[in-house]
């Protein structure tokens, strides 16, 4: 599988929709190069109400992993061009940020197998055939622990991106490789322009729309290994990973840009949304978090006072 390896620094740069965007529908990945097998799995499970992208090319899978963000993903472990346990890896190494269950099949139920999959981190394991009804309840299961991991850990309810009990978290983690690798990151803190408006104008749904609209872009713009969280209200932070003040300043610049063009579309009337900006990059690894914090939220004061709509660094 070593072309999803060459992949990545693309698909860290064109970070996919949200798996929201495509409904409140869970997403089924399933990977496995018998497509007969494929064909009849995807009618069957889209008969309950699942989203399922069936991909019978394990490499195709590996760089569509990106595009499709499943809920849980079903890999068979023997397949013609890649074996599953390479496939299971690359998902393992790539998404330690996020918890998706993965769930291995196969004909080949020896002891040695079924540990591997265990070992390697995969979360249920089903030989092949199997009833259906049993491998129904078995992913139910999965996407019941992810929504729970979700919603109880790390990710805010309503807009799908980090709440705020995993910044802390995502910031010591880069402070540490700011101290062992001397990698440079930044903070932003964006708040959304007149938001109070909107709410009044359109009422508190629309907000909300808006809201979930403004962290997608935010998720869309960034790269996989940035981090995007809700910090409260109609406030998010981005940490930027390896990245230096210059390109902050111009991703933010450019999230800016794209929001202020993105014409909302509701109850009737067409309008955009801006947001202000404050970033600052950590220049020092044994500063805490709220010292940045607070530099990162006088520069957002400052670009509040300039008139708003615009990135202060
Ligand atoms: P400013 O440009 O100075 O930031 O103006 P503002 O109106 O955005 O100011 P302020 O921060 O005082 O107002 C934030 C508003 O965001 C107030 C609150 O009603 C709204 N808000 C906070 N959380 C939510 C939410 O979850 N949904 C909705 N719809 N509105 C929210
Ligand atoms: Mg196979
Ligand atoms: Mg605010
Ligand atoms: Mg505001």
């Amino acid at each position: 599988v070593k072309s999803c390896y060459e992949y990545e620094e693309s698909a860290s740069t064109t970070f996919p929709s949200e798996l929201y965007t495509q409904g409140e529908e869970p997403v089924i990945l399933l990977i496995d190069d018998d497509t007969s097998f494929l064909m009849y799995m995807k009618e069957k499970l889209e008969k309950i109400g699942w989203y399922v992208v069936a991909i019978a090319n394990p490499q195709k899978a590996i760089t569509s992993f990106y595009d499709v963000r499943p809920d849980c993903v079903v890999i068979d472990i023997h397949m013609k061009e890649a074996n599953g346990f390479e496939v299971l890896g690359f998902l393992k190494e790539k998404l330690k940020q996020q918890f998706i269950p993965t769930i291995m099949v196969s004909v080949d139920n020896s002891k040695v197998v079924r540990i591997k999959s265990y070992e390697m981190g995969a979360d249920d394991f089903i030989q092949k055939p199997f009833d259906l009804d049993e491998f129904i309840a078995r992913v139910k299961r999965q996407l019941e622990r992810k929504r729970h991991i979700d919603e109880v850990l790390l990710v805010d309810e309503l807009t799908h991106v980090y709440n705020r009990k995993y910044l802390k978290q995502a910031y010591a983690l880069m402070q540490n490789e700011w101290k062992r690798l001397g990698e440079p990151f930044c903070l932003a803190i964006l708040d959304l322009d007149h938001f109070k408006q909107v709410n009044d104008r359109y009422g508190h749904l629309v907000g909300d729309i808006v809201l979930r609209k403004f962290a997608e872009l935010l998720r869309q713009g960034t790269r996989m290994s940035d981090i995007v969280v809700r910090f409260g209200g109609e406030e998010f932070v981005i940490l930027f990973s390896k990245t230096k003040i210059q390109e902050a300043y111009e991703v933010a610049n450019r999230l800016r840009e794209q929001f202020e063009r993105y014409p909302f579309q509701e109850e009737g009337a067409t309008f955009s949304c801006t947001f202000s900006c404050g970033v600052v990059e950590v220049t020092d690894g044994d500063a805490p978090f709220e010292h940045w914090l607070r530099l990162a939220d006088s520069a957002l004061y400052e670009a509040k006072q300039k008139g708003r709509n615009r990135v202060v660094s």
